[in-house]
């Protein structure tokens, strides 16, 4: 449907402090209902996470805490096994911990999305027996200092050089090259105006030769541009969604599914027939 657009992953957030939706889903139907609704709304894939990855900073003041990988499971568990009880959807789980990877592949995840970038090599290490697709994103520092580490000469080459040691990294590990996805990490160690340039130019990330995926739905660039409190950052967040599309990211990762779909999918209709090259037959 949605042609060479990106696809489109929905943010199911479990947990009680996320920042844009935190809350809304502690209770396993609730979140159970929430997923069903993204599938139906035209989402490919379905991102679980069960602990907060809000950076610390002038934003979210102390940024999200620990949680012990118990209590990730037992938010994340009853959830993901539900929807792959009805659903072949992709269910990724977003999680820094090779323990909760190691959990939720067995229990049916498909796909396991690292904020943290192969910190934990316990996860490098599930991800390399099972053998499933990784998602590897930017970030520098840890959830609690990156704000400080927000500082770059050439934030779109040092992303890139980084993400590229990333990659190697993950494949001296044993993870399959071909079974990697990058991502810039918008909002991690950024700040506004590196997000910006990063979303300007994300064509020069496609040379590390590996799909992207990108997320900056609702992010707090966007309260910074327009004053918007997250739950308005719909339509600031379809512009970042444009910029992705028009480089041909692979994955957006998204808060607001339908829209997006709609959105991508009248961009798409667009995209497409201006490289067909001809004019539809009812302008003739
Ligand atoms: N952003 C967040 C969480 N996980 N994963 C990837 N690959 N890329 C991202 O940009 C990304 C991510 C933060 O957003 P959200 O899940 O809405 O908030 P929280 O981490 O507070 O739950």
């Amino acid at each position: 449907m949605l042609g060479g657009a990106p696809k489109v992953m929905g943010v199911l957030n479990l947990t009680p402090d996320s920042f844009s939706d935190g809350g809304r889903f502690a209770d396993t139907r609730a979140a159970v209902d929430a997923g069903r609704a993204m599938l139906a709304a035209g989402a490919t894939l379905l991102d679980l996470g069960a602990e907060s990855t809000r950076p610390a900073g002038k934003t979210y003041g102390a940024g999200a805490a620990d949680v012990p990988v118990e209590v990730e499971l037992r938010r994340l568990l009853p959830v993901l096994e539900a929807l792959r009880a009805e659903s072949d959807a992709v269910l990724s789980v977003d999680t820094r911990k090779g323990a909760v990877a190691r959990a939720a592949l067995a229990a049916g995840a498909d796909l396991v999305n690292d904020v943290a970038a192969l910190a934990d090599p316990e996860l490098a290490r599930a991800a390399a027996t099972a053998g499933c697709p990784v998602v590897l994103m930017h970030s520098r520092g840890a959830l609690a200092d990156m704000h400080l580490h927000a500082r770059y000469e050439h934030v779109v080459r040092e992303v890139r050089d980084e993400l590229a040691a990333v990659l190697d990294r993950a494949v001296a590990a044993g993870i399959d090259r071909e079974q990697i996805l990058l991502d810039p990490g918008i909002g991690f160690a950024k700040t506004r105006s590196h997000n910006l340039a990063l979303l300007a130019r994300l064509d020069e990330l496609r040379s590390l030769g590996r799909p992207l995926l990108v997320g900056a739905s609702r992010k707090s660039f966007i309260g910074e541009l327009t004053g918007a409190p997250p739950s308005e950052r719909l339509a600031g967040s379809l512009a970042a969604v444009a910029w992705a599309a028009r480089h041909r990211a692979a994955i957006v990762r998204v808060h607001d599914v339908a829209a997006t779909v709609q959105f991508l999918t009248v961009y798409d209709a667009v995209d497409s027939s201006g490289k067909s090259g001809s004019l539809g037959s009812d302008v003739r």
